[in-house]
């Protein structure tokens, strides 16, 4: 008996620092893939590059509680998540990065670069299997417009648990028991489809889990001038509830914290697919190692003290 325990306890290690090892190699992977997209772009292999360095660690986090069924309305930021998920190769992601009309599964080189997409329909134009497939909505340029779109979805959920009938008359929903992972970055918040999306969830109380990738920063302008009390989560207090209230789940945490932020989106999707009470997660401490986009140099307005704490994460 006691041999049987000991060898379960070292299956249980073993799989878990695999899992720790695979989340450490998708993270390192990406940033690497950052790097070298700036390489590229700035040698004039491909037009521009907006990348997802800094945010790595969250996405992982959120990725290991995503389900088939459930979608992501998201910006551009978010291509750890997409290799998490395995919803992108690095080939794909460099193939997107050149425009290349073959080889981008998202857009065959039409939309702009890190705007990622699921296909919703096959060749044929039938519908595929949304409820056994991991869904991405196709991202918007005008940053917030994914807001209202993950709110529809979210909806269309609380529909499809309201009426189970409806379940039957395709493969789209798991009787209402899918999320939208609707990700924003910390500027995108000030704009009105943001307040207008948070107010409608907390009334409408639907499946929507909103991570904000707060980096400080909105290309050069910094929260100070863009977000009151310089923080999304202080500023929107007023909707925030506990787990039996009304209103918005809330929670902070920050985005080198890999442990905690593993236990936060697992207590967080839990409660938001059980209740359909909405939330949002308040990601701080968010870097931006190589700035904004390849159009700009953050040296030219970040202190020194920034770029030298933004750098190592
Ligand atoms: C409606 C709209 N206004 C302005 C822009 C230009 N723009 C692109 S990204 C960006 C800053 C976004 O900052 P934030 O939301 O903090 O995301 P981050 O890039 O820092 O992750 C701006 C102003 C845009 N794309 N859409
Ligand atoms: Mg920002």
């Amino acid at each position: 008996m006691e041999e049987l325990v000991q060898e379960e306890r070292t299956q249980r290690a073993s799989s878990f620092e695999e899992e720790v090892l695979r989340d450490y190699w998708i993270a390192l992977v990406s940033r690497e893939a950052s790097l070298l997209a700036r390489k590229e772009v700035l040698t004039g292999k491909a037009k521009f590059g907006i990348v997802g360095d800094g945010k790595e660690v969250p996405q992982i986090a959120l990725a290991k509680f995503f389900r088939p069924g459930d979608w992501r309305s998201g910006y551009y930021r978010d291509q750890t998540l997409m290799f998490a998920l395995d919803l992108s190769t690095i080939e794909a992601y460099f193939a997107q990065l050149y425009a290349d009309p073959d080889n981008d599964p998202f857009s065959g080189g039409r939309q702009m670069n890190s705007h990622y997409a699921t296909p919703l329909i096959d060749r044929e134009g039938n519908w595929l299997p949304h409820q056994d497939m991991r869904n991405v909505s196709a991202d918007i340029s005008s940053t917030a417009g994914q807001m209202a779109r993950a709110l529809g979805l979210a909806l269309a959920s609380k529909k499809y648990r309201e009426h189970p009938e409806l379940s039957a008359t395709g493969s789209f929903s798991d009787n209402g028991n899918e999320i939208v992972f609707c990700t924003i970055g910390d500027a995108s918040t000030s704009e009105g489809v943001f307040w207008e999306t948070m107010n409608a969830a907390a009334v409408q109380q639907v499946p929507m889990i909103v991570s904000v990738w707060d980096d400080g920063y909105g290309i050069s302008v910094p929260i100070d001038y863009q977000t009151t009390k310089k923080s999304i989560s202080k500023a929107l207090s007023g909707f925030h509830s506990d787990i039996i209230g009304e209103g918005i789940y809330m929670v902070t945490v920050k985005a080198w914290d890999y442990p905690t932020l593993c236990k936060v989106y697992q207590e967080v999707t839990d409660h938001v697919r059980t209740t359909h009470q909405p939330a949002l997660i308040h990601v701080k401490e968010v870097t931006q190692p190589q700035g904004h986009s390849t159009s700009g140099s953050h040296e030219r307005y970040k202190s020194k003290e920034r770029l030298a704490w933004g750098g190592r994460i």
